[in-house]
């Protein structure tokens, strides 16, 4: 059994049974499983508490709102079993605060988004990513969302979080190498496509984890 895989699968599938055959097929190679709302919104809440059963659930809402709404949202994920929950920093400190406060109440993890892996993140997050990130160290989260199709702006950003763990979107199918990310600082790499689209994930995960040991 592979721990400390440093592996997040991104399970973004809208079949309640292919995403439990993944996590079930995979739950060995990785370190937590991330859903977001494709599949919570196509599967329904309680398919959390069911991967959950398997391995961690990173819940990737990145929850953007009013303190009360994102108090309210992060309770409904961590109820359903959630380990970990990922918040926008940009809407900030008191409305970061609350999902950092329940993520506690339950026990999970919550990490905060500094800067996209997408090419549109330039435009708008990038010039403030620095600041994102320190605000997320302000508010105490577990951890930071940062792009592995940018390993120079992950230096950056673990230049700001110190010991936070640094969770890392892009490798493959966005264009980031996993190598790369993690030289960069990143503790974990989250993949998704490259290993769910794949026609063997179980053989895709293992080649991600052979690169990077
Ligand atoms: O900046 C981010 N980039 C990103 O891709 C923040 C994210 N949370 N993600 C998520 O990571 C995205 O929603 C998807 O679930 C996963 C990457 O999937 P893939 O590109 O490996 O398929």
């Amino acid at each position: 059994m592979i721990r400390n895989s440093r592996l997040i699968l991104a399970l973004d599938v809208l079949s309640r049974e292919r995403a439990l055959d993944l996590a079930s097929a995979l739950k060995d190679r990785i370190d937590y499983v991330k859903v977001g709302y494709p599949l919570i919104l196509a599967a329904g809440l309680d398919i959390v508490e069911k991967i959950s059963s398997m391995t961690p659930v990173i819940a990737d809402l990145k929850i953007a709102d009013i303190p009360n709404t994102s108090t309210l949202i992060s309770e409904q994920v961590l109820a359903a079993g959630a380990s970990g929950i990922v918040a926008h920093a940009f809407v900030g400190k008191d409305s970061l605060s609350a999902c950092v406060d329940a993520a506690r109440e339950h026990g999970a993890l919550a990490f905060a988004v500094t800067e996209m892996s997408h090419p549109g993140a330039v435009e708008f997050m990038a010039p403030v990513a620095e600041r994102l990130a320190r605000l997320a160290a302000e508010c105490d989260v577990d951890g930071v969302v940062a792009p592995a199709t940018r390993p120079e702006r992950i230096s950056l950003i673990r230049s700001i979080v110190g010991d936070r763990a640094i969770i890392s979107p892009g490798v493959g199918t966005q264009g980031g190498s996993p190598r790369a990310a993690l030289e960069a600082g990143a503790d974990y790499l989250i993949v998704g496509r490259s290993i769910t689209d794949s026609p063997n994930p179980a053989a895709s995960a293992d080649a991600i984890l052979k690169e990077i040991r």
